[in-house]
This record gives structure tokens, sequence and C-alpha cells, in this order.
């Protein structure tokens, strides 16, 4: 089963707005400057500059060349259309569980906004009337599972955790039998995320893995990979290395509010082939929002209403 949210289309719009005075300011003084072939070139590379990725830059030029040649003139409303052709060949919607609890992984190197993330998944799921359920399977610092102790405590969501450097596979199982006993819809599993111990966090998130499936079979229903926005193209480097130890079945891209280049949004989808479900837009625990490509787009080419 599939779900649809709402999300709020001025967050989206206030957090991309960095990115969209760059690019549609830009495309619109080329067309006001008419274009000839060095504005096709500026126009790529503003393309380029919002980290759209280098093939998308040239096939958004191509589409913009190709109406150039044919004397029509909605430029924006042609690019417009290809990004959504683009963002739309993945099925950005949630996954449920048919029935018990849907179980979400969330994974990701450290720093990159899991556990803030974690807050504000269980403050839009509370908000939909679902009742949530935390589990802490980042032993590795005290203060991991402090953090999400806290956030439990501001969202009202119960939490299961273990002491510091407690095995994280027992710990999700504990979550997910939890979950089960007390009816609870909806469990996320925030986890470690040190990059340089690779292998064993691999190994970590496998083990973490079996121990859903044997509570609720199917489980992890999701698992959410955290990337950060700001880190631009590295956020796709991260995101292969994942995806082959944890197989990921979407994106939450964090601290689009804090960038120029919200474009990755759309690499992202194609090298990984795995969809954006959620965009960080800033801190608060409201600043989640689940992506809808038409939104997302219109927030990037137009304005704010
Ligand atoms: N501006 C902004 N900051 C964010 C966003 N998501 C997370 N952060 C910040 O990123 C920092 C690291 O977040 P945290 O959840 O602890 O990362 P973790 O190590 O992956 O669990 C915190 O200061 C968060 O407030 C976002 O969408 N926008
Ligand atoms: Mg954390």
């Amino acid at each position: 089963m599939l779900k649809f949210l709402k999300s709020s289309y001025k967050k989206v719009a206030t957090a991309l707005s960095k990115t969209r005075l760059a690019l549609s300011d830009g495309i619109a003084r080329l067309l006001a400057r008419g274009i000839d072939e060095e504005a096709l070139e500026e126009l790529e590379e503003l393309f380029y500059n919002a980290d759209l990725g280098v093939e998308t830059a040239a096939e958004l030029t191509d589409a913009v060349r190709h109406l150039m040649r044919r004397k029509e003139a909605d430029v924006i409303g042609a690019i417009e259309q290809k990004l959504l052709e683009l963002l739309k060949k993945q099925d950005n919607r949630l996954i449920q569980a048919e029935k018990g609890p849907t179980v979400t992984l969330i994974i990701g190197v450290n720093g990159n906004g899991k556990t803030t993330s974690i807050a504000k998944l269980a403050e839009l799921f509370r908000k939909n009337g679902e009742t949530v359920l935390l589990g802490a399977a980042d032993t590795f610092r005290a203060a991991a599972i402090d953090q999400l102790e806290l956030w439990a405590s501001r969202t009202g969501a119960q939490i299961v955790k273990g002491h510091p450097g407690a095995d994280p596979a027992a710990v999700a199982f504990d979550a997910l039998s939890a979950a089960v006993a007390r009816n609870v819809t909806r469990v996320l599993i925030d986890t470690a995320g040190r990059l340089h111990t690779k292998t064993s966090l691999m190994e970590e998130l496998f083990k973490i893995r079996k121990a859903c499936e044997k509570v609720i079979p199917g489980s992890p229903h999701e698992t959410l990979l955290v990337l950060d926005a700001t880190t631009g193209q590295n956020a796709i480097e991260q995101a292969k290395t994942f995806h082959k130890f944890a197989p990921i079945t979407g994106v939450i891209l964090t601290k689009l509010d804090g960038t120029a280049r919200g474009g990755i949004v759309i690499p992202i989808q194609k090298k990984l082939g795995v969809p954006v479900k959620f965009i960080g837009t800033g801190e608060g625990v409201d600043d989640l929002q689940p992506f809808h490509p038409e939104e997302f787009v219109k927030a990037l080419l137009h304005s704010r209403e």
C-alpha cells in the first residue's frame, strides 16, 4: 500500500528560495537579453550550478535550444515540463504495511540529520493520527540516545532504548516487539552513522534488518537514507555505498533551506534509481515535507505563492 501525506508549499518555497533566486532570476535575465548560443552556454552553467547534474543540465539546455529553433516562447514552461518528466520517473509515495506497524529504518552519515528527521517524522505521523514508537539503535554515544529521548517526549512518541554500547540489533528487536505488543502503527529506528568504520557499520545495518525481519516479516518496510543537500554531488557517492549494503527505498534530503543547490534532488533520483520521499526545510519539528514533484518544480522556478 502506498500513502500520500500533505505538505506545506510555503515551507518548500521558502526553503528553495536561494536555489530559485539563482536559477529563475538567471533564466529571466538571459531571456530578457535574448537567447543566442552564448546565452545557452550560460543557461547550462546555471543548471549545473543548481546541482542538477551534468546530464540534466545538458538535456534542459537542448530542450531550450530546440524551442528557440521553433521560435516558440515558453522557455520556462519547457524547463518545467522536462524537470517534471524526470522527477516523476520515481514513485515518491510512502510504503505502508498491509497490517501491523509500518517499520522505517533511518540510515546515513553522522550529522546529515537522521535523528532530527526522525523527530520530524514522529510529529508528522502523530498529526496524521498514528501512534509512533522510536527505536534508539544508535547506541554508540550516550548523547545520541538522550537526543532521541528528548525528541520522543517533545513529540509524544514512545521510545525503546538500550544502554550505551548495547547491540543495535537487539534494540531494534525490542522496539519492534514492543510495537507489536502495544499496537503501535509506526516504528522509526535511529541508527549510527560513523563512516570511518564503514564495514562494521554496514554489518551492523545488516544485523538490524535481520532483527526487524525476525519480529515482523517483511520489515523494515522502508529504509530511508538521510542525505545532506549542502554536500552536493558527494551525497550521491555516500548513497551508492549505503545502497549496496542496505537497499534503500527512499531518500530524506535535509537542509534544502541552507543551499542554492536544491537541484540535487534530480541526480539523486536519476543516479540511484530511488525516490526522494521527504525534504528537510529547516531545524524545527515541522520542517519536513513529503516530496511532491509538482510542488517542488513550482517552488524551484516560480514563486512563493
Ligand atoms: N537547516 C537545517 N538543519 C537541519 C535539517 N535537518 C537537520 N538539521 C541539523 O543538522 C544537525 C545534525 O542533525 P542530527 O539529526 O543530529 O544528525 P544525525 O547525526 O544524522 O542524527 C542538527 O543541528 C540539525 O538541527 C534541515 O532540514 N535544515
Ligand atoms: Mg543522530
